[in-house]
């Protein structure tokens, strides 16, 4: 049997949640165009007769400014440390390149491979650079050029990964697709609706809570808190007459009926916690932990 962590690292929005989707064949990660949208190690498990591959999907690589970032980062940290292979995935458009950053994925060289993800926006010879600018910094290093929206070469990562696995029992039971308990998923997906919906500050000054979840024979009922920073804060969230409340509420119950396979009651509530991201102990309170 072979089975190993194979962790999805880089920078934000560079596709990473988009990519553990369409490797496990699931939504489990939610997907925005804003960066810094996932803010846990969520893992994605495939098992087969022959392998099982513990994929994770964690929060884009920053430098951490607050004690949110700074949980975030644990978390990338013991993806980098954790991983049998590692894919460090890059928008082909990213011109940056980061001397620091270089250096830290050289010191995981063995097991390190480059995604370069996006490519479908790219003509051939931007791309033929791109790779050749890549290997300029990293000749020792496989790089895959991949589209996590068109499946371009998902077939090729996934031969790659399959050869370098190694023998291994596996980690979780066969049947296991998540480390993460619904309720989880049920935040998330009101999460992803409230990064689509609202602008600036108010997404990332946002977290959900659900307090309660309940399912009975025909329906899932559950109970989210929406924590905001400010007071200011509830106000725009609810918006005029409740009605931006609603529709985000709407189309995170619709998502949650689809993830679920079950008709969702979904009750929200806006609650106001001062500076939550920077707070260590409301953080750990909110189930931010890297432990
Ligand atoms: N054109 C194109 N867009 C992509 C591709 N993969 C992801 N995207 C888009 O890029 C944006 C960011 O994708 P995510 O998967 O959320 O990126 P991420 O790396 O998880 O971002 P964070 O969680 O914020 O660190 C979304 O709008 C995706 O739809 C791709 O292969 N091609
Ligand atoms: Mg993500």
């Amino acid at each position: 049997m072979k089975a190993g962590f194979v962790n999805i690292v880089g920078k934000p929005n560079a596709g990473k949640s988009t990519l553990l989707n369409v490797l496990v064949g699931e939504k489990l990660a939610i997907v925005t165009p804003k960066a810094q949208t996932t803010r846990h190690r969520i893992k994605g498990i495939l098992t087969t007769d022959s392998y099982q591959v513990v994929f994770s999907d964690t929060p884009g690589f920053i430098e951490a400014k607050y004690a949110l970032h700074k949980v975030m980062m644990k978390f990338v940290e013991e993806c980098l440390e954790d991983a049998d292979i590692l894919l460090w995935v890059i928008d082909v458009n990213d011109e940056e390149k980061d001397e620091k950053l270089i250096q830290l994925l050289k010191t995981h060289q063995e097991k390190l491979l480059l995604v370069l993800n996006k490519v479908d926006l790219v003509n051939q010879t931007t791309l033929e650079k791109k790779v050749s600018e890549w290997k300029t910094y990293f000749p020792d290093t496989p790089i895959v050029p991949i589209s996590a929206h068109t499946n371009f070469q998902i077939d090729v990562l996934w031969k790659y990964i399959l050869d370098k696995l190694p023998e291994h029992p596996p980690y979780f039971d066969e049947d296991a697709l998540t480390d993460k308990p619904e309720r989880f998923f049920a935040a998330e997906i009101l999460r992803e609706k409230i990064f689509l919906h609202y602008q600036k500050e108010i997404p990332y000054s946002t977290d959900v809570q659900i307090v309660a979840f309940k399912e009975s024979e025909e329906i899932l009922h559950i109970q989210a808190e929406i924590i905001v920073e400010r007071d200011s804060q509830k106000g725009i969230l609810i918006g005029k007459g409740g009605k931006d409340l609603k529709k985000v509420g709407t189309e995170a119950r619709k998502e949650m009926e689809q993830f679920f396979g079950k008709k969702v009651h979904l009750e929200q509530f806006v609650k106001v916690e001062k500076n939550w991201r920077k707070q260590e102990k409301c953080l750990k309170r909110l189930g931010y932990r890297a432990d």
